[in-house]
């Protein structure tokens, strides 16, 4: 494979990321407790893939030092992985901690490091422990910030002499959105569908906002790493720049879907202005569906962040639909967000491909954001199950590393690394194993898990070691 002329820095950090429970298995072993997914999965109704399930999903638990032995040979530098909440404390109302859960995760952090790998960690992709759901209302209650930062306080404390990169959040939006406006993740509630997210996310991003705090005073001093969050984030193009309706509709769609969080960490502590008006002129006098931050809560959560972590995969072209007349949520939106037919979908039917929109995402990061230093936590292309020869998965890959490279290289943005999504084939949510991710194939049907590489690895190896794509 010829290597490529678009260059990266030389300690730009390469990596590949996963998630706890769509690869670790074991949902019953050592001590876990139960998790939404656990149950979501388990039920059925509401999975698209039914009877799929994270049960014994890749077998990570058991194969993890196969798994890591792929990303030596790949080169790369780091690896994103998540703790699963209910193995570290299986039961958040007792607080106590699981000792083997902990030394599973011990196993995996040394194992890395051995390998020359450097974890770079989230605490929470999605599996929350099942009864902080059904005693406390889940993150739609502010109750459940004290036990997330207790949660996060035992994560520091075991695994921050070893972890120096911490990722609060995976995806906000896309959870809150998909488990509590739409029933198609867990916790399947539905109930925000009216009020719209904004509850939910005022409790999300004041426990991330607390979370950052509590690394920042107790544990960087000491650890000397980094956290911050990560968000999911199409570009959004007004579908006809010249109409100023589909400007100010791609503009509610940026603040929608991540302004939520962007503002309050990255801006001025609070949310965007147009949104607070609008939201509050589309409710009830005086009784704005959209929470309002104390002073307080402003100070802590301005700069929460040591890094924009970006989960990019794809691009909507948004047009204006006035809705205005609508009560809640949807006429808040007024919009809607289009494809196009030229852009080449894959096998999960919200991806397109669109590289160009990395990169104007990138330069709106830079500008709106202060320039803050970027990591693409996850970038990735859906192939069908077993297929092994992927050219539509590498093209995705060299176009959007293509573009990524420009970024950093002609319009300065201050990328740092990328994480390829995903290492394995896995658990890909409500879609179960009918979309596959991975750069390594995995029969499911076998109880062995055997991985098998599907021609991108050669691909990625090279742009890993090359440092050119
Ligand atoms: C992310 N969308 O989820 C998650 O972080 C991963 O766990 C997941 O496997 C991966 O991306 C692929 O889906 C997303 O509808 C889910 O735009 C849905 C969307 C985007 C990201």
């Amino acid at each position: 494979m010829a290597e490529g002329t678009h260059s990266f820095p030389s300690d730009f950090v390469w990596g590949t990321a996963t998630a706890s429970y769509q690869i670790e298995g074991a949902w019953d072993q050592d001590g876990k407790g139960l998790s939404i997914w656990d149950v979501f999965t388990h039920d059925a109704s509401l999975m698209q893939d039914k009877g799929a399930s994270g049960d014994v999903a890749c077998d990570s638990y058991n194969k993890y030092p196969e798994d890591i032995a792929l990303m030596k040979d790949l080169g790369v530098s780091s690896y994103r992985m998540s703790l699963a909440w209910p193995r570290i404390i299986p039961d958040p109302i007792s607080g106590e901690v699981n000792e083997k859960g902990v030394a599973f995760y011990n196993r995996v952090i040394d194992a890395l490091l051995d390998a020359g790998i450097e974890p770079s960690v989230t605490l929470y992709h999605w599996d929350l422990p099942l009864v902080l759901e059904e005693k406390v209302g889940g993150w739609a209650s502010e109750d459940i910030i004290p036990y997330f930062l207790k949660y996060a306080d035992v994560c520091f404390d075991r695994f921050g002499d070893r972890v120096k990169f911490w990722i609060t959040f995976n995806e906000p939006d896309i959870f809150i959105d998909h488990g509590y406006v739409l029933d198609w993740h867990a916790p399947g509630r539905a109930d925000f569908k009216d009020i719209g997210p904004y509850p939910v996310s005022f409790n999300v991003v004041r426990a991330h906002g607390k979370a950052y705090r509590l690394y920042d005073e107790k544990y960087r001093p000491t650890q000397k790493g980094r956290i911050g969050i990560t968000l999911n984030c199409d570009w959004s193009q007004p579908k006809d720049p010249s109409n100023p309706a589909d400007v100010e509709a791609r503009l509610r769609y940026f603040q929608i879907k991540i302004g939520l969080f962007t503002n309050p960490i990255f801006v001025n502590g609070d949310y965007p202005e147009e949104l607070k008006e609008r939201i509050s002129s589309r409710s009830e006098p005086g009784k704005s569906r959209l929470p309002t931050f104390t002073e307080e809560e402003k100070a802590y959560l301005k700069g929460s962040s040591d890094f924009f972590g970006l989960n990019y995969y794809t691009t909507r072209l948004v047009a204006s639909k006035p809705m205005e007349d609508t009560p809640g949520y949807l006429g808040d939106k007024s919009y809607e967000g289009q494809t196009d037919p030229s852009w080449p979908r894959a096998v999960s039917n919200w991806l397109y491909s669109v590289p160009w929109g990395l990169r104007k995402l990138l330069g709106t990061i830079k500008n709106d954001f202060g320039d803050p230093d970027i990591y693409i936590t996850e970038n990735g292309f859906t192939t069908q199950p077993g297929v092994l020869h992927d050219p539509d998965r590498i093209q995705y890959l060299r176009e959007h590393l293509t573009e990524l490279s420009k970024a950093i290289n002609e319009d300065k943005c201050r990328v740092r690394g990328y994480y390829l999504w995903s290492l394995i084939d896995n658990f890909e949510w409500h879609q179960g194993y009918k979309e596959r991710f991975g750069i390594y194939s995995i029969d499911f049907s076998d109880p062995a898990r055997p991985r098998t590489p599907k021609d991108s690895v050669a691909f990625y190896r090279q742009v890993v070691q090359s440092g050119k794509v």
